[in-house]
């Protein structure tokens, strides 16, 4: 299956970074340097009760229009999940992220999110409980329960588990994964 995944969240939290370690196995977040939209891909595979899940994963990056307000409507249409990104060493990036999903709401409606705190390797601002208690506090807690990994595009900790669990739970919204068991 195909999916079109989205990334959100302010300026220099590490968006492009986290792409181009998941997508190239490098931290270089200078790969492309233009205005508008990068769009990246690369194969997931998931185990399934059926078996293994190719999920080719279309990446969508914004680039040097990082308001909620500056970001054109074709950006969200038809993603099939958005990976929300902050920088945990800074509050304020943690706290615009209810900004960014009103914004996706806008288009998409409800859609699956895994929550993604970048910069592990430096001094924490929040806690990662902190960060539960602000998610069940947005959006009349829709992504209470969501995924939050803790990320460092920079050493490469858990950037792949942030990937790997969007596509999880979208493959699941579709369908794809079969009945619990
Ligand atoms: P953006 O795409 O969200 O705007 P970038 O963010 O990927 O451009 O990253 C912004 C800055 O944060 C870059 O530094 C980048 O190297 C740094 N960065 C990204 N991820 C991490 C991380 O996990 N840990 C640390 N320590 N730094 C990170 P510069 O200095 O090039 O602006
Ligand atoms: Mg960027």
């Amino acid at each position: 299956m195909m999916a079109k995944l989205i990334l959100l969240g302010d300026g220099a939290v590490g968006k492009t970074s986290l792409i181009s370690r998941y997508v190239f196995s490098m931290f270089d977040p200078h790969y492309v340097e233009t205005l508008g939209t990068n769009v990246t891909a690369r194969v997931e595979k998931l185990d399934t009760p059926q078996g293994p899940l190719e999920v080719r994963l279309q990446i969508w990056d914004i680039i040097g229009q990082e308001r909620f307000d500056s970001i054109y409507t074709a950006y969200y249409q038809e993603a099939d999940g958005v990976l929300l990104v902050c920088d945990g060493s800074r509050s304020d990036t943690l706290d615009s992220l209810s900004g960014w999903i009103r914004s996706a709401e806008e288009v998409l409606g409800q859609f699956p999110a895994v929550f993604v705190v970048n910069k592990n390797d430096l001094t924490p601002a929040f806690t990662m409980e902190e960060v539960r208690q602000k998610l069940r506090g947005m959006s009349s807690g829709a992504f209470g329960e969501s995924p939050i990994v803790s990320t460092s595009a920079k050493t490469g900790d858990k950037v792949a588990e942030a990937f790997g669990s969007l596509a999880r739970s979208i493959a699941s919204r579709k369908g794809q994964l079969g009945p619990k068991k």
